[in-house]
C-alpha cells in the first residue's frame, strides 16, 4: 500500500502564519480510510510483541497481563519493527510538510511514538516535547500528530495550549504517566510565564488527520472517559536534517546510536525523510516494502 499523502502537499501561507501563531496546525482527514484500517491493525500485532522485520522497537510500554490495564500504552520506533508504520513515519509528504512550517531546508525522523489510550485509561501530562531534545543541536522537534480514530473531548483527545511555544523552555517533565492533574506542570509553566488563565484547546477531527505541532508548545491528553471509544494515534516527530548529538548530558535512549568522537546523526538510525536539494536516505523506499534495509539489491 502506497502512502503518498498529497494533501498535505498543498500547504498555503496562512497554513504557516497559524501554526507560528498557534503553535500547531490541524488538516483534517489526510490518510485513506484503508491507511487507518492498515495502521491500527498493526496495534495488537506489535503490542503482542509481534514484528514483521523481527526487530524490537526502542521503547515499548505496556505489555498485556504484566502492565496495569488502566494506563495509555505506548511505544516509540514501531517503524522499525512494523513496515504499515514505517510507511508512514518515513513518508516523504510528512518530512516535506514539516520543512515547509518550520523553514527547515531538510527533516529527519526523530522517532515515532504510537499511542494506544483504551477506554476509561489516564491521562499522559501536558508537557513540551523540546525539553527531551537536550542531547541534539540544535535541540529542535517538530510532531506530526496522526489520528487512527475520531477523535473526542471526553476520550481523551489531544488538548494544547495555543501561543504556548514561545513560552520558556523547561526541563523534562516528571510524572509524565498518568499523573492525578495532567495539566499541573503546564499551569505552573503559565504563572512563570505570567499568562494567568491558560486555556486549552480540544483537538475534535475525525480519523485520517495530520496535526502539527511546534515542540515548545504545551500539549497532552485527559483521561479516555468514554466506556466504548479507542483513542489511537501515532506521532511523528521529526528534527532539523542537520542535527547532530550536543555536548549536553540526556538522550538516555538515543545517545546509543551516537558513534565514538562523531556528533554527526546515522542515517541507518535517524534517516532523512526530506530535504530541499532533493535527497532521502536512500534505502527508505526498499525498506518499506521488503524490511531490508539495503541500497544493494
Ligand atoms: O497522544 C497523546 O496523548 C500524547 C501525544 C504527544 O505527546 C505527542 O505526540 O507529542
Amino acid at each position: 500500500m502506497s502512502f503518498d499523502l498529497p494533501k498535505l502537499a498543498n500547504l498555503q501561507h496562512a497554513d504557516v502564519e497559524r501554526f507560528e501563531r498557534d503553535g500547531f496546525l490541524i488538516v483534517e482527514s489526510v490518510l485513506s480510510a484503508e491507511h487507518v484500517e492498515a495502521l491500527r491493525a498493526s496495534f495488537p500485532r506489535l503490542f503482542a510483541g509481534k514484528f514483521d522485520t523481527g526487530v524490537y522497537p526502542d521503547e515499548w510500554y505496556w505489555r498485556e497481563g504484566m502492565s496495569l490495564p488502566d494506563v495509555t500504552r505506548h511505544m516509540a520506533n514501531a517503524w522499525k519493527a512494523d513496515l504499515m508504520v514505517a510507511r508512514l513515519a518515513l513518508s516523504a509528504d510528512v518530512g516535506r510538510a514539516a520543512a515547509t512550517l518550520t523553514g527547515w531546508s531538510g527533516v529527519r525522523l526523530g522517532q515515532d511514538t504510537l499511542w494506544w489510550k483504551a477506554p476509561k485509561t489516564k491521562a499522559v501530562a501536558l508537557h513540551q516535547d523540546s525539553s527531551f531534545m537536550d542531547f541534539l543541536d540544535p535541540p529542535r522537534t517538530i510532531t506530526c500528530w496522526v489520528t487512527l480514530d475520531d477523535t473526542h473531548r471526553d476520550a481523551g483527545t489531544l488538548e494544547y495550549v495555543a501561543g504556548s511555544h514561545r513560552w520558556p523552555l523547561t526541563p523534562i517533565p516528571e510524572g509524565f504517566h498518568a499523573p492525578d492533574d495532567h495539566r499541573a506542570l503546564m499551569k505552573n509553566a503559565a504563572r512563570l510565564a505570567g499568562i494567568a488563565d491558560p486555556k486549552p484547546v480540544f483537538i475534535e477531527v475525525p480519523a485520517g488527520s495530520c496535526v502539527f505541532h511546534a515542540g515548545e508548545i504545551w500539549h497532552g491528553s485527559a483521561p479516555n472517559a468514554a466506556a466504548d471509544r479507542m483513542r489511537r494515534s501515532i506521532g511523528i516527530h521529526m528534527t532539523p536534517a542537520e542535527a547532530q548529538f550536543s555536548d549536553r548530558p540526556g538522550g538516555y535512549i538515543y545517545r546509543r546510536y551516537q558513534r565514538t568522537d562523531d556528533p554527526s546523526l546515522d542515517e541507518s538510525y535517524f534517516p532523512i525523510l526530506w530535504r530541499g536539494d532533493g535527497h532521502r536516505t536512500p534505502w527508505i523506499e526498499g525498506y518499506c516494502k521488503t524490511g531490508k534495509r539495503s541500497v544493494r539489491h
